[in-house]
């Protein structure tokens, strides 16, 4: 291990549609129902039926635009969902996910929405507040004040997440890893501890990190090679604040059952 040291936590992956022209628009008349839409930061993004009524069950299916109704509820570009689901794959991913959050703002009260985590069952309401806490096996949802906390119990992860509604915005998913997953710092390039085989493929993980990098600087353009490992150092320090803060927000079972029994 000469020449590396700990260089933090993995950082967590965003998905934040800031890449995306306003306006931009997936599902009728581009996509089928249930079909890969786009990605970003390697979390896959696919476009499908959202249930309105359970028994017997009707689905809708229209259009998720980048920005649309819901441009002017959110500080930074959302997604906004018109009557369809979107559903995010974290299969591409370097570590498994066991926390994960997404603001969201419902535009009307009489619109209904879903929601769902690893192809578990799904919670179709008015008030995505009502979504149990248990979604899934071993996952806890704590839905409130317009953000989704997901988080999974000892030896469980996180690995789809289906939202959606008739007139429902979101934006800022942030994929969290899991615990001890760590990332080397070394000279002029960056190694995963967790994961040998990405060892040989520092050139990627690079890539991954300098759009992180680049993404949590407000998209500034690539740094160079030596600008960009200071970056990445600071960039390490950024990721332990930010995960420290969703640690913080993450709900203990305690008060999750709390919740439940209220
Ligand atoms: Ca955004």
């Amino acid at each position: 291990m000469a020449g590396l040291s700990a260089g933090g936590t993995l950082p967590p992956t965003v998905v934040d549609f800031e890449s995306f022209a306003m306006g931009t628009t997936f599902g009728v008349p581009t996509h089928e129902a249930g079909e890969f839409a786009f990605s970003q930061n390697d979390v896959l993004v696919h476009v499908d039926p959202l249930i309105v009524r359970e028994n017997p069950q009707e689905t809708v299916f229209f259009q998720a635009i980048i920005g649309g109704a819901a441009q002017d509820d959110f500080p930074t570009t959302p997604l906004y969902a018109d009557n369809i689901a979107i559903r995010f794959e974290f299969s591409e991913l370097d570590f498994l996910v066991t926390s994960a959050t997404l603001e969201y703002k419902i535009l009307s009260e009489a619109s209904v929405q879903n929601l769902a985590v690893n192809g578990g069952d799904v919670f179709v309401g008015l008030d995505l507040g009502l979504a149990p806490s248990e979604i899934a096996p071993g996952i806890t949802a704590m839905v409130d004040g317009g953000l989704i906390t997901l988080s999974a119990d000892p030896g469980f992860s996180i690995f789809s997440l289906v939202i959606g509604g008739q007139e429902l915005g979101i934006d800022n998913l942030v994929a969290v890893p899991e615990p001890g997953a760590l990332v080397l710092l070394g000279v002029g390039c960056l190694v995963v501890s967790r994961r040998p085989s990405y060892s040989h493929n520092s050139a990627k993980w690079a890539c991954k990190v300098s759009r992180f990098v680049t993404s949590s600087r407000r998209r500034r353009c690539s740094a160079s090679t030596t600008s960009g490992l200071a970056l990445a150092t600071n960039f390490s320090f950024d990721s332990l604040a930010s995960q420290a803060a969703i640690w913080r927000s993450t709900p203990s079972r305690a008060l999750a059952e709390r919740t439940r029994s209220a």
